[in-house]
């Protein structure tokens, strides 16, 4: 039996971590022969401690082999003391009329929080993943915060948009997704993403090739990607849950599986324009389990030039009201 890995979900008690806490234990993200131990933290609220009552209840009663324990705790100390995996999920929603410098500054110090209690209490090996929005600023805010961990450890999730990517690029071409390769997202996870079509290939020829509507590529399928959280709100009433935890078991999964070829958040230092120091959406392979390095080699078109510069001037902004919180 190998050791268990420690995981901990921040938000455990919400929306994703009800569709994700499952998927965990029943191995998943990490592997049908690898056990787990959950280390749930939710905001210090009598309403979500007791429903995280009722999911860890849920747990108890799913029975799975892996699951060997269970902490449930509204001390972020305790619960990312030893984690191998951080999982950020929770965060402050925006509110009605609330200004998006207000947001990123309420999440600004959750995230300055969490990224110095992990710094200080979670294993040698720890790895980040946030999903939290904004998912890249708060990234980079928790990062700033260490000292012991290198910023590489540190990713905010771009998968999901990949993979609506994937599927839209699918059906356009009248083919099954697994025919759709190298799709990747640069930027921010906001509709100023950039699904970057040119590298993609359809059943192994490149995508504009098969795909021959430029202006559909450059438009509705840009938009449709940067906008496709928009559209499941106003059609479901509530913000993407299963396809955002299915996302994040992706991202782990991938960045534990060495040969893999995926997009995530990464710290930028300059590769494809972004600021240094931002932490944007870029392909990365996965050299040994946890760790990456980001392809470069990608050329850029002026289309796709302009895309990354809007996305970059989005993430230098949040940073830029985020700023005094760094130190
Ligand atoms: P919910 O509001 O259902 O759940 C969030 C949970 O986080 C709540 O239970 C809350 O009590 C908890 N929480 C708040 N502050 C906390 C803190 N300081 N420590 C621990 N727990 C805390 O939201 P849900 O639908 O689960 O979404 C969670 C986050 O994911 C949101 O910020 C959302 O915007 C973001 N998303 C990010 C996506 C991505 O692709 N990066 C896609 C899906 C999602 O929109």
């Amino acid at each position: 039996m190998k050791n268990p890995i420690r995981v901990a979900v921040t938000g455990a008690a919400g929306q994703i971590g009800y569709s994700l806490l499952f998927r965990i234990a029943s191995g998943a993200m990490f592997g049908p022969d690898q056990p787990v131990i959950l280390q749930l933290i939710e905001a210090p609220v009598e309403k979500a401690l007791k429903a995280l009552e009722g999911v860890v209840m849920e747990l108890d009663d799913c029975a799975f082999p892996l699951l060997q324990g269970v902490v449930q705790t509204s001390d972020a100390s305790v619960g990312f003391k030893d984690a191998n995996w951080c999982l950020l999920v929770g965060a402050k929603p925006r509110g009605p009329g609330m200004e998006r410098a207000d947001l990123l500054k309420d999440n600004g110090r959750i995230f300055i929080e969490q990224g110095r209690i992990i710094d200080a209490v979670a294993a040698t090996d720890a790895r980040v993943a946030v999903v939290g929005n904004p998912a890249n600023t708060n990234c980079m805010i928790a990062a700033s915060q260490a000292r012991r961990l290198p910023a590489d450890r540190f990713t905010a999730m771009v998968r999901l948009d990949q993979n609506r990517a994937r599927t839209q690029l699918a059906r356009k071409a009248g083919v099954h997704l697994t025919q759709v390769r190298d799709i990747f997202i640069y930027g921010n996870h906001s509709p100023t993403m950039f699904p970057a079509f040119a590298h993609a290939t359809v059943s192994g020829r490149p995508a504009t090739s098969v795909i021959t509507d430029n202006a559909w590529l450059q438009g509705p399928f840009c938009e449709a990607v940067g906008k496709r959280g928009a559209a499941i709100i106003a059609a479901r009433g509530a913000s993407s849950a299963a396809s955002a935890a299915n996302a994040l078991v992706d991202h782990v999964r991938s960045l534990m599986t060495p040969g893999a070829i995926h997009s995530i958040a990464v710290k930028s230092n300059g590769h494809y324009g972004f600021d240094a120091n931002v932490w944007a959406g870029m392909p990365v392979i996965t050299t040994t389990p946890g760790s990456y390095e980001v392809i470069t080699g990608y050329a850029m078109d002026a289309f796709a030039q302009s895309k990354i510069a809007a996305t970059n001037k989005e993430l230098v902004e949040e940073r830029s009201f985020v700023a005094e919180m760094l130190g």
